[in-house]
């Protein structure tokens, strides 16, 4: 038995998180059956989303799950791939995870307008007038998150223009081929995929979706992808605008 702990589709998008989808493709990538449960981080090994329970072991962290499926199950993510291939691909998801995540983050969780359309929506649980004493509080930890991570010390225009940069980077990576570094999808994808799909979600108004928007090949990249793992999720677009 495999149990995924997730946040839940959200948003037009699998997940509200970017790890939490790229999890989920890799399991899918490898052939592997999975259950999904709810996440809550402060129960969670490392106090955040994903982790996998997998028989008797824990995992967390997206790396050490992704390592933890090629052990076990002898699943090679970069089958095929040359050095620099796969030394592109490393450094393609880490742009992914420690640069345009934290972007993404700032755009979501604190600029109001966003956040109203769709962070809020996690504290609908909390009675009020707590709601709005937790609401700040998480949102002060984003801040501080992002202060510390070094992206929170810059004006909005300056944060997104690196956020666009990075963006720009994985579609001149992309170029035309179907998937990252070539005709089929390699580990990397499963960052890929997640990043630009949560880049392209309209529920969004920042700069960074409009620069997205304006590269066909992440549009199909994102629609390739979304196809091949959550055939489910058709018509994505027009949920993520609701
Ligand atoms: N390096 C981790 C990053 C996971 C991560 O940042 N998860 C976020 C959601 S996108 C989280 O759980 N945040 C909750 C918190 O910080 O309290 C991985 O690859 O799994």
């Amino acid at each position: 038995m495999r149990t995924l702990y997730v946040f839940g589709p959200h948003f037009g998008l699998p997940d509200a998180s970017p790890f939490c989808t790229k999890a989920m493709v890799l399991l899918k990538m490898a052939g592997l059956n999975y259950e999904t449960a709810n996440c809550d981080p402060r129960r969670a090994p490392k106090k955040k989303g994903p982790y996998l329970v997998d028989d008797r072991e824990t995992i967390a962290d997206t790396a050490f799950i992704r390592w933890h499926i090629e052990k076990k199950y002898g699943y090679d993510f970069e089958h095929g791939l040359s050095a620099e291939q796969r030394g592109i691909a490393w450094a393609v998801e880490k742009l992914c995870e420690d640069n345009i995540y934290f972007a993404v983050l700032h755009e979501r969780w604190l600029v109001d307008g966003n956040f109203n359309a769709g962070p809020r929506v996690f504290f609908e649980t909390i009675p009020v007038p707590l709601r709005y004493a937790v609401i700040a509080m998480v949102r002060s930890q984003v801040k501080r998150d992002l202060w510390g991570q070094g992206l929170g010390r810059h004006s909005r225009g300056e944060l997104v223009r690196i956020g666009n940069r990075g963006i720009e980077a994985i579609s001149q990576v992309l170029g035309d081929k179907p998937f990252l570094l070539g005709d089929t999808p390699k580990g990397v994808d499963a960052m890929a995929f997640a990043t630009v799909a949560g880049v392209l979600c309209e529920r969004f108004e920042t700069d960074m979706l409009a620069h997205a928007q304006r590269k066909a090949n992440l549009i199909a990249y994102r629609d390739r992808c979304m196809a091949l793992w959550f055939p489910e999720m058709a018509g994505i677009r027009a949920q993520a605008a609701e």
